[in-house]
């Protein structure tokens, strides 16, 4: 379909049900962290948060992805009790009303083994499997598709002076070498997701080479994931005045590009307009 980036062919899900990769998938974002009312909405309330989860599901989302821990720079850890505490209700109740998979952003391999008891699908980890010695053994266990983010450093201290020699490079190298510690694991080539991570430890020339040459990651075969949604390098570009809800058209500008490459999966705050780039593009391009 597209003669740059990705993959097509699907991502097998532990149900034995599976995400079809012909055209960009779009996951919603549901945070479940009290510093979040800015960045995808305050939903402590299962009730709440499963309400957002059918809009963004109405709107035509493909994944549901939840947290309960924040990763903006900056951020500081959260205990597991807490983070369990957050996220499991919210799954739950999702899991209740629809049959969307669900991803768990979590670094924690505990979280994310109650996550998917509870009824998550998909394993979302910015550490790579690098946090929790114990998540690769969890993610081989239950057959959890996972995702592998780079970043350079923690939340707290990765913006603080990121720099590389060759960024798109480094984050190769990151990415042969953490697939192969899934391979290690016994965790199949098929069911991981590779992210360059977007604002984690990235100066805006990083962040913007990233997203121009996202065709330099298509070598490991694997799904390619994008998170640019809402972050600080869009405004480092239009000077909003730090406020994201303007950040929409640059964060949908961002997108269209990688739809334009063939990215597989977009992880967004705003489902409806995502999806309707998509649509867009394919029509555009004669795919869809
Ligand atoms: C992401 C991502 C994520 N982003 C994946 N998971 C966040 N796989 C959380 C800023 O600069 O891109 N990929 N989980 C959110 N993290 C950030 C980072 C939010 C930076 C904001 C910024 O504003």
């Amino acid at each position: 379909m597209n003669e740059t980036t990705t993959q097509t062919g699907r991502i097998l899900l532990p149900d034995d049900r599976y995400l079809n990769l012909d055209r960009t998938l779009v996951m919603g974002i549901l945070n479940v962290t009290p510093d979040s009312f800015s960045d995808g909405g305050m939903f402590f309330e299962p009730d709440q948060a499963v309400q957002y989860a059918l809009e963004m599901i109405a709107q035509g989302a493909d994944i549901i992805d939840i947290g309960g821990e924040s990763s903006r720079p900056g951020s500081e850890p959260v205990e597991m009790e807490e983070e369990l505490k957050r996220v499991l209700p919210v799954i739950r109740a999702v899991r209740e009303s629809t049959r969307i998979p669900i991803s768990i952003d979590t670094t924690k391999g505990e979280v994310a083994r109650e996550a998917l008891r509870a009824g998550a699908n998909i394993i979302n980890d910015i550490s790579a499997l690098r946090s929790d010695p114990e998540m690769a053994e969890v993610a081989a266990t239950y057959k959890a598709p996972v995702v592998l983010m780079h970043m350079l450093g923690t939340p707290r201290t990765m913006q603080l002076e990121p720099r590389y020699q060759d960024c798109i490079k480094e984050i190769r190298q990151f990415f042969s070498e953490r697939i192969h510690h899934c391979h290690n694991y016994g965790i199949d080539k098929a069911q991981i997701i590779i992210d360059p991570g977007i604002g984690f430890g990235k100066r805006l020339e990083d962040n913007l080479e990233i997203i121009r040459r996202l065709e330099d990651f298509a070598m490991f075969d694997c799904p390619l994931m994008l998170g640019t949604s809402r972050k600080s390098f869009i405004s480092m570009i239009t000077k909003d005045k730090q406020n994201p809800e303007n950040r929409i058209g640059g964060s949908l500008a961002s997108a269209v590009l990688a739809i334009l490459k063939g990215i597989n999966i977009l992880r967004v705050h705003d489902v409806a307009a995502t999806v309707e780039a998509i649509k867009v593009v394919r029509a555009i391009e004669g795919t869809g």
